[in-house]
């Protein structure tokens, strides 16, 4: 009689596994984004980019003491997959740091690049024009010894922080990162995640459903959501253990717009699902982000800590039988 029950938690578990497997590709592919984007600091906002900068944080378990890599796809800006306008003459710099402060820095962990958010040691920093060395392809930083970055105990992990920042022109220039074992290729570390306050990203192209995934830790009552330069073109409905779909304010063009929702105890300790559903097939550049009732930001998962939430609706009818 036990058997259903077992093969519930093989398939629980089947889930959880095949979730981490995708790994560190940033964006993962189950949020279905297309890429990050950070403007040129000359660029109108209303492309989509209200700061021009967009931090992401990248997180090794503890246990790994195995050197890590982390690899930006299409670092320049021109040729293939950037946004132009006029000729190409944006410069972006990424600026990667570890130590202390790197994520405990009260600035480092706001929705947007003030005060001190570059807190921590800087290891590594490098910038970009149109480089067609560097269009289409990778470009490496590492190899990093673990230690090197920051612990944080909430996380369970040591942290490296990569800031994307456009230091001139008016040209989006689009990325991906993906934390690897490896220099040249793209190889999971086990356990591995990566996570951001503030999503500067572009929806990927047709009538698509993207993810996103805040952590909600037991602290939190309810949560802000706010977004910037949706351009009404596309719905908001949020996920979760509890919630079967709230619907959330979208933003018109340059502006930013936000709603507050409830958040229940059984929903600690677990991501929500904001599910955006794009009503049309034009390119969509946005950014977003989440706020607790104390004005703090709360972190975007590449993977969902806890797995895809899904509405519990079911069980809770089963268990109260
Ligand atoms: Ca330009
Ligand atoms: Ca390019
Ligand atoms: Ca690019
Ligand atoms: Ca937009």
């Amino acid at each position: 009689m036990f058997r259903p029950f077992i093969r519930l938690c093989l398939l629980l578990t089947g889930v959880i596994f095949s979730c981490f497997a995708q790994a560190q590709a940033v964006p993962n592919p189950g949020e279905n984004i297309a890429f990050l984007v950070t403007f040129g600091n000359k660029a109108e906002k209303s492309w989509g980019d209200d700061d021009f900068a967009q931090t992401f944080f990248f997180l090794v378990p503890k246990a790994n003491r195995q050197p890590v890599y982390i690899r930006v796809f299409d670092p320049d800006c021109g040729g293939q997959h950037d946004e132009r306008k006029y000729g190409w003459n944006t410069t972006t710099r990424f600026s990667l740091y570890g130590g202390t402060g790197a994520h405990s820095g009260v600035d480092a962990r706001k929705p947007e690049p003030s005060g001190n958010f570059r807190e921590g040691t800087l290891l590594k920093q490098q910038s970009f024009g149109a480089e067609p060395r560097y269009d289409n392809a990778w470009y490496t930083f590492g190899p990093l010894n673990p230690l090197e970055g920051e612990f944080v105990p909430e996380f369970d992990g040591y942290v490296f922080k990569l800031v994307a920042q456009g230091l001139g022109g008016d040209d989006g220039n689009l990325y991906r990162y993906f934390l690897s074992t490896s220099p040249s290729q793209n190889v999971p570390v086990e356990g591995g995640n990566a996570f951001t306050y503030e999503y500067s990203f572009r929806l990927s192209q047709g009538k698509t459903r993207t993810h996103l995934y805040p952590f909600v830790n037991d602290r939190v009552v309810s949560i802000k959501q706010s977004n910037f330069d949706l351009d009404k073109d596309a719905t908001i409905k949020i996920f979760s253990v509890a919630k079967n779909g709230h619907a959330a304010t979208v933003s018109g063009d340059n502006e930013w717009t936000s709603s507050t929702h409830p958040i229940s105890e059984k929903e600690h300790g677990l991501s929500l699902d904001m599910q955006i559903n794009s009503l049309s097939r034009a390119s969509n550049d946005l950014v977003f982000y989440v706020t607790d009732q104390y004005d703090t930001a709360l972190p975007f998962f590449a993977i969902p800590l806890g797995g895809p939430p899904k509405y519990r609706y079911d069980v809770d009818v089963k268990i109260r039988r």
